[in-house]
């Protein structure tokens, strides 16, 4: 079993040490890109023929007889899901052991072969219409390793199920967002190492679903380099590819148990809500997407403990943003780019208007008055990343007595930073934007109250 995604981990580290960007030449998000972006926090369900096995890798010789949820509910997915505040889910359609959700005519190792609905049931089908019922968006996972198909190991013949496949998903079930495709890969029954046609891949989802997002192996979204949820400080969404600069987002997945499949025995693992609080700061609060997994157990259900530590979860971010002492303070730009620019929008709730210092200048700042001393220990800061990643260093200070305070500081900004720092009271404080790549334009800053502290 080869792993591509080290590779792409590396990819990912020695772009972010190579960032250039003149102005002009900045790279933006493409619609989908921004879109995406501004969901912030995304699921996963990993679910399948390993949550009937108790495993989290199927061989693919496991009995399609296995797949039986008992009380298989979509909606109560969609349901909690919509309540957390997800904007989209990713279903594991098909995982490694090459079981399939829907019933494929490719293959005879799929629910149409399981005691569930008789036979005539369709996760894939269910899924997607109780998430369509909450406007929640829909991604699929679509395993290329496959431990069933006797011709894996045989690429061009596997390229070519693998892409029927692709076809009939990515045909029959309205529009997807997101395609997830993961690098592992083996060798096939004839000890052979499969090869992908990642080109031909990407073709079809492009010809099918023009605006669906291809995530790992593909060119819209990248993994962050890591299954804890954690991007790095200053993660920016700009890389270098082929010699230039393109925009590729990171996306940080995590379960919210140990494993991705749901095993009873880790009921009692169910990551507490201080280490979710802590996984949100260091993943939507450092610019890139929260891809938390849920899995849902032999029930066909998202399990009692993942569903009250969503509920606590959704009500955690809720409160971070409910209190926000920069609303209604009094701003005074060190300069602003006429009515448009103008500091207000700072504090307007849209990301498409912004702050921006008069012409041609890359630096300023922006002090807020909070009318009276207030006591905070996160700022938020947030860039219009359709214009691109501009900021290349700010920090933000307080007025501490008459002597001003750095409390924090950074390089990127990109859509959303969330910075914590020991609680301090003050009245005065200051957005100092120190260098950008091109005028810079603010969107939204916000001042709010971590319960956690610091250090959770
Ligand atoms: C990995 C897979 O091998 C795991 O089973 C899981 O699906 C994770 C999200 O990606 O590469």
């Amino acid at each position: 079993m080869r792993y591509t995604r080290g590779l792409l981990l590396l990819a990912g580290v020695l772009a972010a040490c190579t960032i250039a960007g003149e102005p002009g030449v900045l790279p933006v998000p493409t619609p989908q890109q921004l879109a995406w972006q501004r969901h912030e926090f995304i699921a996963f369900a990993h679910f399948g023929i390993n949550t009937f096995t108790d495993r989290e890798w199927g061989e693919g010789t496991e009995d399609p007889q296995l797949f039986n949820p008992t009380d298989f509910d979509a909606r109560q997915w969609a349901t909690v899901l919509q309540d957390a505040g997800v904007k989209l889910l990713i279903l594991t359609a098909k995982h490694h052991d090459g079981f399939c959700l829907w019933p494929s005519k490719f293959t005879e190792h799929c629910v149409r072969n399981s005691p569930w609905r008789h036979g005539q049931g369709d996760v894939v089908r269910e899924v997607v219409d109780a998430l369509r019922e909450k406007q929640l968006r829909v991604g699929l996972y679509l395993s290329p390793w496959d431990r069933n198909q006797p011709t894996y190991g045989d690429s061009p013949r596997y390229n070519e199920y693998f892409r029927n496949q692709l076809r009939e998903l990515l045909t029959n079930y309205g529009a997807v967002d997101e395609v997830w495709f993961d690098g592992a890969c083996g060798e096939g029954p004839n000890g052979k190492q499969q090869v992908y046609d990642w080109p031909a891949c990407y073709a079809t989802v492009r010809e099918i679903q023009p605006n669906a997002l291809i995530a790992i192996c593909g060119p819209d979204i990248r993994w962050v380099g890591n299954e804890s949820g954690v991007a790095r400080e200053n993660e920016s969404s700009v890389v270098e590819r082929d010699g230039g600069l393109a925009w590729h987002p990171a996306e940080c997945d995590v379960s919210i148990r140990p494993g991705w499949f749901y095993h009873a025995s880790q009921d009692t693992q169910v990551k507490p809500l201080a280490t979710l609080a802590d996984i949100y700061f260091k993943s939507v609060g450092r610019n890139s997407v929260l891809l938390l997994n849920i899995p849902p157990d032999q029930r066909g259900r998202f399990a009692a403990p993942d569903v009250a530590r969503l509920k606590e979860f959704g009500a955690f971010i809720r409160g971070l943003y409910a209190t926000d002492f920069a609303r209604d303070a009094t701003l005074e730009a060190s300069s602003q780019h006429g009515p448009e620019g103008s500091a207000r929008h700072l504090t307007d709730g849209r990301l498409d208007t912004s702050w921006t210092p008069a012409e041609g200048q890359t630096t300023g700042s922006v002090e807020f008055d909070l009318g009276t001393a207030r006591a905070f220990n996160v700022a938020r800061i947030q860039e219009d990343i359709a214009l691109g990643e501009r900021v290349r260093a700010y920090h933000i200070e307080i007025l501490d007595g008459n002597q001003w305070r750095t409390i924090t500081d950074g390089k990127v900004i990109g859509h959303k930073q969330l910075r914590r720092f020991p609680e301090v009271t003050a009245r005065r404080v200051r957005l100092v934007i120190d260098e950008a790549a091109a005028p810079p334009a603010i969107a939204e800053f916000g001042l709010h109250v971590n319960p956690f502290g610091t250090a959770n």
